[in-house]
């Protein structure tokens, strides 16, 4: 049976999962379940047909990735050079790693068969027999189950040489994380696939051309790879009824934060916040919502004028942030955003890789006078430090977190800069102790 289109509009958030649907069964992780739910039908289609019409059907979707960037899936299978006889890769980004992110990981918990079934029918379209998913590390949970499901898949025969008797081989290898942050940017990953220490090569090449081991690979993102199966079956317009023209599809959003119940929420691309909430259970406790994250703590903060952003890349861009990872991080009025703000901070010091200066120096730096600032230590002229280190550290850096780490500062000044103020003048009150940060 195919999967219902989600409700779109302005209702409150009404949601026929997709991507979820599964969920909730009796051991959906389980190759039985899965099949008994409609789960390795979407194969025998893929492989029926000549690779190419499989890109072709993912570039038509309009999917686009959901690790963050937003790239068309199928324009980055279509990068791959032409077949030439030697191996080419997929990777699947399972790294999850982004604050306030929590899609990937249940998802491979509660459908792991699903994007088993996505990486075949990928490998198949790009010409690849062989796909890694590294997963986080820190995830064992999450490996352990993917691992088994990878093994049901192979004694099943859905996994290996002459898959289903269509001539395709492919194999599976699922890869624990080397446990930092760093490791979920695309090249790192590949470094750190290759047993190298996990830092940011230069780009380009990217890796459509020079992957893992210097070959064609293309990495996506666990949901995005998810998402074929449900393409493959039930084609490029099904797809396009959900979301919006320009971001179709369901998309996975992760609740947390002073909401009633957070955790995941499948809903079609735009959905509001405010739909989101009312699917939530509202605010904790009814306290107002002071400012959100729409994608982790690397895009630019939204404040309840925001409410009603439809969550979808173009909209939320024209908004002034991303859609990132889609990773709502909810705080309500009786959090300090300067708190909120150092302790982001705090995670990207320590995340960072140290390869290039403006980010290693300057998240140090940066935290430096955050801690000053909630310590109630500050001075006046921190608060220019702070945003002229930021604006330096933006688009100076080698890869994306040095950006990611300037974010928090710039768009909180931007709305909520007297937070700041109050602190360094005395008019409010320190939001730590000082002694929490001997050591530090
Ligand atoms: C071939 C070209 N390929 C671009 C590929 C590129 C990559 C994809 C997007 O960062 C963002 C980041 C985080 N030929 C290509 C090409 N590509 N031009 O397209 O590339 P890019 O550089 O725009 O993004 P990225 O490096 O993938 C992702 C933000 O997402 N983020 C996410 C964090 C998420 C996690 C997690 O836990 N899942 O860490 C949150 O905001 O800051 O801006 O594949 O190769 N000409
Ligand atoms: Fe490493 Fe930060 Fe530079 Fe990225 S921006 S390469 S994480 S030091």
């Amino acid at each position: 049976q195919q999967p219902r289109p989600p409700s779109t509009g302005d209702q409150p958030a009404v949601l026929s999962p997709v991507l979820t649907r599964r969920w909730s069964a009796p051991r959906s992780w389980d190759i039985d379940t899965y099949r008994r739910l409609d789960g390795y039908t979407a194969l025998p289609k893929a492989l029926a047909v000549d690779p190419a019409q499989i890109t072709e059907l993912v570039k038509a979707s309009g999917l686009r990735g959901r690790g963050g960037a937003g790239f068309p899936t199928g324009m980055k299978w279509s990068f791959l050079p032409p077949p030439d006889g030697k191996p080419r890769y997929l990777v699947v980004n399972a790294d999850e790693g982004e604050p306030g992110t929590c899609k990937d990981i249940p998802f491979m918990m509660a459908d792991p068969h699903l994007l088993i079934e996505g990486c075949l029918i990928t490998c198949y379209a790009i010409g690849s027999s062989f796909c890694a998913i590294y997963v986080r590390g820190e995830a064992v949970q999450a490996i352990r189950r993917l691992t088994n499901a990878v093994e049901q898949a192979r004694a099943a025969g859905l996994i290996g040489k002459n898959i289903q008797g269509s001539g395709f081989d492919c194999d599976i290898v699922v890869h624990a994380g080397a446990g930092a942050y760093i490791c979920g940017e695309e090249t790192a990953l590949l470094d750190s696939l290759e047993g190298l220490r996990g830092q940011p090569r230069l780009k380009p090449p990217f890796p459509a051309v020079a992957g893992l081991y210097a070959r064609p690979t293309v990495v996506n993102n666990v949901e995005t790879i998810a998402s074929v199966p449900d393409i493959v079956s039930g084609g490029s317009d099904w797809f396009r009824s959900m979301g919006t023209e320009k971001s179709p599809g369901p998309k996975i959003y992760s609740l947390s934060g002073h909401v009633e119940r957070p955790g995941q929420y499948e809903a079609p691309m735009g959905t509001t916040l405010r739909q989101l909430l009312a699917a939530a259970g509202g605010m904790k406790d009814g306290i107002p919502l002071k400012f959100f994250t729409p994608g982790g703590s690397s895009t630019p903060i939204f404040t309840p004028e925001h409410l009603d952003v439809p969550l979808d890349f173009d909209n939320v861009a024209a908004a002034g942030s991303m859609l990132g990872t889609t990773a709502l991080m909810i705080f309500n009025e009786t959090v300090s955003v300067p708190w909120a703000v150092w302790k982001w901070l705090e995670f990207y010091k320590h995340e960072s890789c140290g390869k290039c200066t403006p980010c290693r120096e300057g998240t140090g730096w940066l935290t430096q006078i955050l801690r000053r600032v909630v310590s109630g230590a500050g001075v006046p002229a921190d608060l220019d430090v702070l945003a002229d280190a930021a604006e330096n550290i933006q688009g100076r850096s080698f890869c994306a977190l040095g950006d990611a780490a300037a974010t928090p500062i710039l768009s909180s000044f931007k709305y909520f800069r007297s937070e700041f103020e109050d602190l360094i003048s005395g008019r409010a009150a320190p939001v730590i102790d000082a002694r929490e940060l001997v050591g530090a």
